[in-house]
């Protein structure tokens, strides 16, 4: 046998040590955009994600709702697979015809708008993106866009008016439609119509401009950007169905797949990804796991897999490490396939972005995987909370939880997941069915969490996630340090506060 050195780490077993930071690390000028599928050096990758989540192939996490709200907040969800591919494909679907979210005259910018009154009318509509013209309609020609980049509230005025942020642009064309720009942030602009959706950098996206005789042009906001931008979504596949599920899937507008499985350092994994490549070239993106060491990576990222998944038995519905004896510590598997990433990228000059799946807890647990050099997260019971998760919201004890089930419990009963591949074996459970606390909207969970993340960040000194990469300093800590890391030896009041502050 192999012995692995040392012993493998969970990530409660770590902390960040902060490192210097400028006048400039605020958590406002903190990107999170990363990578989603392979790239070349000196290239960019094809999907890039804006904030580094996407959520589990999961049915008690990833329905239609939850491919909508995350991919407005700049993530992705990967509907589940565990459930017809005709039925899959109509989940697909139903995200990509989604309509993207514009407001009605009655919440229109106009340009006189000061941005305190523009950032509370975002507040109270909840959408990021809004038509505006100059006289309080939807309908005029189109003026320009408007982004929360430009505003600090911190340095900047919040008296400043929504004109006082537009700069002259030229013409614009888009499709076959040629657009007058008199004014427009062209970053901004450009990305949304042309590349991936608006929803992109909704974040960033306070309002868009428009001028009253845009009926002469014929054009309908609404019309022209759902056109353009479409929500991103991704599907979960499996080793045994894929050559009548991926067509399906494709044809629904799947932007990328992954298959799912709880251990995939398999010929199966080989053969899935193969069959893709003969049929679609490398046209459909397709990422692969999980495997939990650098061989497993290796292996996968040779087969031409678009990403690899790292996790085994770490996700928090999952006894599989109870019941089979496998697994790593995630924190261990995950620093030893992230370096075998960065080798391969030296090595080979294709860089394969790498998915941490499972056992995130915390929110600061976000924090150190990317850190450790996760690119991005799969996150199951995080998402599960929100009320975008298909599951149903309970009242037990008086207090209301979202029921949460593993995709290898006997309610989801995903046995494909669980054995590499082949006719179909004897099955046996490797999850359990919960529930967890409820915690209301994703796009404020999601708000807050991020916020935390930008924040650890500055203190690291990092403005980016491959900054972060490389200035993070993080240490090993003592069962006696983790105790002292929580509110200790006082006698805490409000024990719902000690819990829900992380
Ligand atoms: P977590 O975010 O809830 O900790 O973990 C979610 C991950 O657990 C999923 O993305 C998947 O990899 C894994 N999972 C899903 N079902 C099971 C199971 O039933 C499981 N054992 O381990």
């Amino acid at each position: 046998a192999t012995f692995f050195p040392g012993v493998s780490h969970t990530f409660s077993e770590y902390l960040l040590v902060p490192g210097y930071s400028s006048s400039e690390c605020v958590p406002a000028n903190v990107s999170l955009k990363t990578p989603l599928t392979r790239f070349k050096r000196g290239e960019q990758p094809e999907i890039s994600l804006n904030i580094p989540m996407v959520s589990a192939i999961m049915q008690s996490v990833s329905g239609t709702d939850m491919g909508v709200a995350l991919a407005t907040q700049g993530g992705l969800a990967f509907i589940y697979g565990s459930q017809s591919a005709e039925d899959e494909a109509a989940m697909v679907k139903a995200v990509k015809d989604h309509k993207a979210g514009f407001v009605e005259s009655d919440s229109t910018l106009t340009p006189d708008m000061t941005l305190e009154q523009v950032m509370a009318l975002k507040e109270k509509t909840g959408h990021s993106t809004m038509p505006v013209t100059d006289d309080g309609s939807p309908r005029g020609r189109l003026l320009g866009i408007v982004t929360s980049r430009d505003y600090r509230p911190s340095r900047d005025d919040p008296q400043k008016r929504v004109a006082d942020f537009m700069t002259p642009r030229q013409d614009l064309i888009v499709g076959d439609r040629h657009i007058t720009l008199s004014a427009a942030n062209d970053i901004i602009w450009e990305k949304k119509l042309n590349a991936l959706p608006v929803v992109d950098e909704a974040d960033h996206l306070i309002g868009i401009v428009f001028r009253k005789d845009y009926d002469s042009h014929k054009i309908n906001p609404n019309e022209l950007l759902d056109a353009n931008k479409r929500y991103m979504v991704g599907a979960g596949i499996n080793t045994r169905d894929y050559a009548e599920r991926v067509p399906l899937l494709v044809e629904a507008g799947a932007d990328v797949l992954c298959i799912d499985s709880s251990e995939g350092f398999s010929e199966w994994q080989k053969l899935t990804i193969e069959w893709i490549r003969e049929r679609y070239g490398t046209e459909v993106k397709v990422g692969a796991g999980n495997i939990v060491d650098a061989e497993g990576f290796r292996f996968l990222a040779d087969c031409g897999a678009d990403f690899v998944k790292v996790g085994i038995g770490g996700g928090s519905i999952c006894i599989t490490r109870e019941t089979k004896g496998i697994g790593r510590g995630q924190a261990t598997a995950l620093i030893d396939v992230c370096r075998a990433r960065d080798e391969y990228f030296e090595e080979t000059g294709v860089y394969v972005p790498v998915c941490s799946d499972g056992g995130i807890v915390y929110d600061y647990h976000m924090t150190l995987a990317l850190a450790m050099g996760a690119d991005f997260m799969m996150l199951g019971r995080y998402f599960a909370r929100f009320d975008e998760s298909p599951t149903s919201r309970v009242n037990v004890n008086g207090q209301y939880m979202k029921e949460y089930w593993g995709e290898g419990s006997a309610r989801a009963r995903n046995w494909q997941r669980y054995d590499l591949g082949g006719a179909a074996k004897l099955s046996f459970v490797e999850g359990v069915d919960s529930y967890v606390p409820y915690a209301g909207s994703l796009k404020d969970g999601v708000g807050g969490t991020l916020y935390k993340v930008k924040s650890t960040m500055c203190n690291c000194g990092a403005l980016s996630i491959k900054e972060l990469q490389e200035k993070a300093r993080l240490t090993l800590v003592s069962s006696t340090s983790i105790v002292e890391g929580g509110a200790h030896d006082v006698v805490v009041k409000d024990t719902q506060q000690s819990v829900s502050y992380r």
